[in-house]
């Protein structure tokens, strides 16, 4: 126990321990305020089926509006993004993806303001009860998470099956395709490093005084190079050998058993370049917006213009994934205990708006999911920008989706 501290090792062990306890909530609560409300607002979001067994087909999908907000300080969408989906461990496999029907299987790149669909085909890998969520990857800035729906997958793993083709008529099962000889090389080159570092550690001076001898023998203008011993030089020399005689016979090797091989596709899947920004016959600019921090309510007044044919009304406040409902235009209902559904959130005084009509209206959005989903922390933000989704619904059956932003001031009693 020289070179390991006992206290380090029992650290270590009680580490091991406590690890593999189930995790069932997965960090979505622990992204920034800011962060959450003026990146990805996920819409319309589909998971299911939520009861399957093991080798059947989930699909996610729904649309998603990038935020014409987004941070100054988080690298945007525009560099690189990937399309896939959060859940506690390799429950699922990724069969196909899409952002707009193009397929996702590689990155891509994306414009703020705009609206996009996507679907992700999943197949259950293991059983238990899941909880899902789209996530999009973002380059530098990390994921992007939308809300979560709970998949309870049935069977036994024994079932899965995860074969494909390949381009030579191979079927490999993807789950212990060559297991064997990715083990075999493991073990090889552990061996091979193992041996090396042992022949340095059992002679003296150990490996941090030799360097310190070194530095030495260089200050003091000496050969360093005579803290090497003939002996030294014949082991470094057969150990020289041997590794090079391992990289050539396992590249012949690779090469005999997959004479044809195609590298991984690394290149950005280009989005259609002439994607227009989503349109709408509404105008809607928050005039002021107040957080009341012990009332758990968040009230704006709202400048709106109607320019389309239909009586207007909000349906729908979206923030952060959080869903505050007005129950007068529709009803939602929570479907599970993390559901992030307000279904009586939203209140409208002054609510429905005319064709051609502009007025103010009064927007509150009350709901203890602030605070469960430590939105709340928004106060703390150096600019308090709040932005989200505002949901109106025309008496033709007609959907109007427009995003706002606005400065939010908190307050204290
Ligand atoms: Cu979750």
């Amino acid at each position: 126990m020289k070179f390991f501290g006992i206290n380090r090792l029992i650290g270590l062990i009680l580490v091991l321990a406590i690890l593999p306890l189930d995790s069932y909530a997965h960090g979505e609560r622990a992204q920034q305020a800011n962060t959450r409300m003026r990146t990805i607002n996920w819409y319309d979001l589909e998971i299911g089926p939520k009861n399957v067994q093991v080798g059947e087909i989930v699909t996610v999908k729904g649309r998603f509006r990038a935020s014409s907000q987004w941070p100054e300080e988080i690298p945007s969408i525009d560099d690189r993004v990937f399309l896939n989906v959060g859940t506690g461990g390799p429950n699922f496999v990724r069969l196909a993806s899409n952002i707009d029907g193009v397929s996702g299987v590689q990155s891509t790149s994306l414009e703020l303001g705009k609206d996009y669909s996507f679907e992700t085909t999943l197949k259950a890998r293991k059983p238990g009860r899941f909880h899902v969520h789209p996530i999009l990857n973002v380059k530098d800035a990390g994921g992007m998470v939308g809300p979560g729906y709970w998949v309870e997958i049935g069977g036994s793993f024994e079932e899965f099956e995860n074969s494909v083709e390949t381009m030579l008529g191979r079927t490999v099962n993807l789950e212990t395709f060559n297991l064997g000889s990715i083990a075999v090389w493991h073990i090889v080159w552990v061996v091979v490093g193992g041996a090396w570092l042992f022949y340095w550690i059992r002679q003296q001076p150990l490996l941090v005084p030799r360097m310190r001898k070194v530095d030495a023998a260089i200050s003091r203008g000496d050969d360093p190079d005579s803290l090497i011993t003939p002996t030294d030089l014949k082991v470094a020399i057969a150990f020289l050998t041997v590794t090079l005689l391992l990289i050539v016979g396992g590249f012949a090797w690779g090469e005999r058993e997959a004479p044809i091989t195609i590298p991984l596709r690394t290149a950005k899947t280009n989005m259609p370049a002439d994607k227009p920004f989503p349109t709408s016959h509404v105008e809607a600019k928050v005039e002021s917006a107040t957080y009341r921090i012990p009332g758990r309510s968040f009230r704006m007044q709202l400048a709106v213009v109607n320019n389309g044919p239909a009586t207007l009304q909000i349906g729908e406040f979206l923030v952060a994934n959080v869903r505050f409902i007005n129950p007068l235009v529709k009803t939602v209902t929570a479907i599970d205990e993390h559901d992030l559904v307000a279904s009586e959130g939203l209140r409208i005084e002054n609510g429905a708006i005319g064709p051609g009509q502009s007025k103010l209206i009064e927007v509150f959005a009350e709901d203890a999911l602030w605070e469960i989903q430590r939105l709340t922390g928004m106060i703390n933000d150096p600019d308090s920008i709040i932005a989200g989704l505002l949901f109106f619904y025309g008496d033709d059956g007609s959907r109007e989706i427009v995003e706002i932003v606005g400065s939010m001031l908190p307050v204290f009693e």
